[in-house]
């Protein structure tokens, strides 16, 4: 067994799912990887299925009855990591947005005493390939947002290509957190800063998937804009938050 899982949800993900998980298991590093699908109606699991005959112990797979958004998703999977022996937890998209070779940097940077590693895309400049415009200035945007409702200095706290030291994910109340796009992500680390863990961004370059449909919704902006108030609201209301 590895001592790093790297999860990785997946909603109709079959173009792009082999390829990724090959490339995880090509690396220098070991890295165990669980596949969290929500019943894709594309068979990204039945794939994910016949490629564990190859990755016996290493690559693992749970499947949800139906579509639950990313956020439940990658709780989810941190449970399933936290019931074993893993020490780092890697959250990564499925469609190549994140390097798998970039897996390795979080990791080091959360060895070299990070207690929670970002792949950051707004630590030095910009660094989006391929996204339109609007996309670039909503995400940027939300970034300024965070900043300014949050008080948190991160650049990038929408990231969502991240590794957890096991001590950060055992510390937060899990069954708390309820969104469920990006205000999930912004959540999590909202929670390890207000906890006094060690942030630390590591400079990515992020690349707009090839292949496949993004889940991206309106749904999911609106939860980011009025979730960061209401979230920061609670955690001044209620102490135990
Ligand atoms: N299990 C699960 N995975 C999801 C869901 N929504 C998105 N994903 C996965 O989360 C990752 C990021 O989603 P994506 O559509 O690329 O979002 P974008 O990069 O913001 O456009 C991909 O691996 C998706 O397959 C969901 O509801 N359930
Ligand atoms: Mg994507």
């Amino acid at each position: 067994m590895s001592d790093s899982l790297v999860i990785i949800p997946t909603y109709n993900e079959i173009e792009n799912i082999e390829a990724i998980i090959k490339a995880v298991f090509a690396l220098k590093k070991d890295f165990d990887v669980l596949i969290v699908d929500d019943n894709s109606p594309d068979g990204t699991a039945d794939k994910v299925e016949q490629l564990q005959e190859d990755f016996k112990g290493r690559l693992f797979l749970e499947i949800r009855k139906e579509k639950a958004g990313l956020g439940t998703a990658y709780i989810h999977g941190f449970k399933w990591a936290l019931k074993r022996d893993y020490l780092y937890i890697f959250e990564m998209d499925a469609d190549f947005s994140h390097r798998p070779s970039d897996l390795q940097r979080l990791y080091r940077a959360c060895l070299n005493g990070a207690d929670v590693a970002v792949g950051s895309r707004y630590k030095k400049g910009v660094n989006v390939v391929n996204w339109p415009l609007y996309r670039v200035l909503l995400s940027y945007g939300a970034s300024f947002y965070v900043k300014l409702i949050t008080g948190m200095q991160i650049h990038d706290p929408t990231a969502g290509f991240v590794c957890y030291k096991r001590k950060v994910l055992e510390t937060i109340n899990l069954d708390a957190i309820k969104f469920i796009g990006y205000a999930f992500q912004i959540e999590m680390k909202f929670r390890a800063y207000l906890k006094k863990f060690k942030i630390e961004e590591v400079s990515i370059i992020f690349t707009d998937r090839e292949k496949g449909k993004s889940k991206m919704s309106t749904a999911i902006i609106w939860e980011a804009i009025f979730g960061v108030f209401s979230m920061k609201t609670r955690s001044i209301l209620f102490k135990d938050w």
